[in-house]
């Protein structure tokens, strides 16, 4: 019985030895002392003993079961300090290479981004809120609700791209203007209404100034007693706040929308003396920026609004002309083509988020 002990312990002992990793010696630490361990499985034995059995055999065996832990612990502890060398010999770091800079140092905000952000503080300021709606619009938003008379040539003006018919023969496009939003809020919300939305919006039209896909910001003001004075005040703000400059010259002359009435253009005062350069807020020329008006009664009416009770004002602004104008991008195509080279150029820093109080393009 002791020596099959003994060559028990020398069996264990040489696999402690061996176990080469921190896996191999809890393999060994289960097959002798786990539950059904070897040496565990000896010690159950003691109970079936005589007692004058169980006084040699007890020391023995609960001998054997802590020189074995003892050993195993003793190999573990060598085993974690030889993988923490090995990982601090392949490990290294060399202090001298260059910190790579973090994602956030890198990336770049695009200048469609940066110019709605822009937008969005100027008018957030002035107690505007934002509203947004679906791309994929029905005629009805697009064109009816807004006083396009059914087969009126603006709806071909407007260079739409429509879906194929579905079952019930409704055909469905992609918004040519943000406007349907507007009709959507005034049917769901209650006046006073003060909104911008800046978007997507469709038109089948591609050169180095018109993309078929391509960005607006459209403003609404409903109230009972909206003017084209507070309209004129509003679009100034903007322009001075946009443009950083302290004052600017603007010329509304009259145009014609469905949708507004009386409908207006604005230029703005602008120095293009310098060749490839154009200065805002000075000089003697101008140049065209956005359209504006009052909103039809014909719109009002349709959206469930007594035009006698309430009027309003709205605005539609090209939001990549915007951007093409403040930060002197010639080609709006670039705008889409996702070249990095072009984004690292034009981009913006990521944590530079424009504001009033911080700057809006600082
Ligand atoms: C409702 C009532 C009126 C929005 C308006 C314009 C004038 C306009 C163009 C500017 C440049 C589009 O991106 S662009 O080509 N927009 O000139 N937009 S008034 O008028 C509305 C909208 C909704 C219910």
């Amino acid at each position: 019985m002791l020596q099959e002990l003994e060559s028990l312990e020398r069996k264990l002992m040489d696999e402690i030895a061996a176990a080469a990793d921190e896996p191999a010696i809890e393999a060994v630490r289960v097959g002798a002392i786990g539950k059904k361990g070897s040496v565990s499985e000896r010690l159950k034995t003691l109970g079936k003993m005589t007692p004058e059995e169980r006084q040699v055999m007890g020391p023995a065996i609960n001998g054997l079961r802590d020189r074995i832990t003892q050993a195993i612990a003793a190999r573990k502890t060598e085993l974690r300090d030889a993988a923490i060398e090995a990982r601090l010999a392949t490990e290294t770091v060399d202090v001298t290479l260059p910190v790579r800079p973090a994602p956030a140092e890198t990336g770049r905000i695009h200048p469609i981004t940066q110019v709605t952000d822009e937008l969005t503080a100027i008018f957030a300021d002035m107690g505007f809120s934002i509203a947004e709606g679906p791309d994929i619009e029905t005629d009805y938003y697009n064109f009816t609700a807004l006083n396009f008379p059914e087969g009126h040539p603006a709806r071909e003006m407007h260079d739409t791209f429509f879906f194929n018919a579905n079952e019930e023969g409704e055909r469905k496009l992609l918004r040519t203007h943000t406007s349907p939003v507007q009709i959507r809020t005034m049917e769901t919300q209650k006046p006073p209404i003060r909104i911008i939305i800046p978007g997507k919006t469709y038109r089948q039209d591609s050169d180095a100034t018109h993309s078929p896909m391509f960005h607006q910001v459209e403003g609404l003001v409903i109230d009972r007693h909206a003017n084209v004075a507070n309209l004129k005040w509003v679009l100034t703000e903007f322009c001075k706040t946009f443009f950083e400059v302290e004052h600017i010259a603007m010329r509304f002359r009259p145009s014609f929308f469905p949708f507004t009435e009386p409908s207006m253009e604005v230029d703005i005062q602008c120095d293009r003396s310098k060749p490839g350069e154009v200065r805002f807020g000075e000089g003697k020329d101008w140049m065209e920026i956005l359209g504006c008006g009052m909103v039809h009664p014909n719109v009002l009416r349709m959206s469930g609004l007594d035009p006698d009770e309430f009027q309003g004002f709205a605005w539609g602004i090209g939001i990549d002309r915007l951007a093409m104008l403040k930060y002197g991008m010639p080609d709006l195509r670039a705008f889409f083509d996702a070249d990095v080279r072009w984004l690292s150029h034009y981009g913006f820093r990521p944590l530079d988020m424009p504001t009033l109080f911080g700057g809006l393009s600082a």
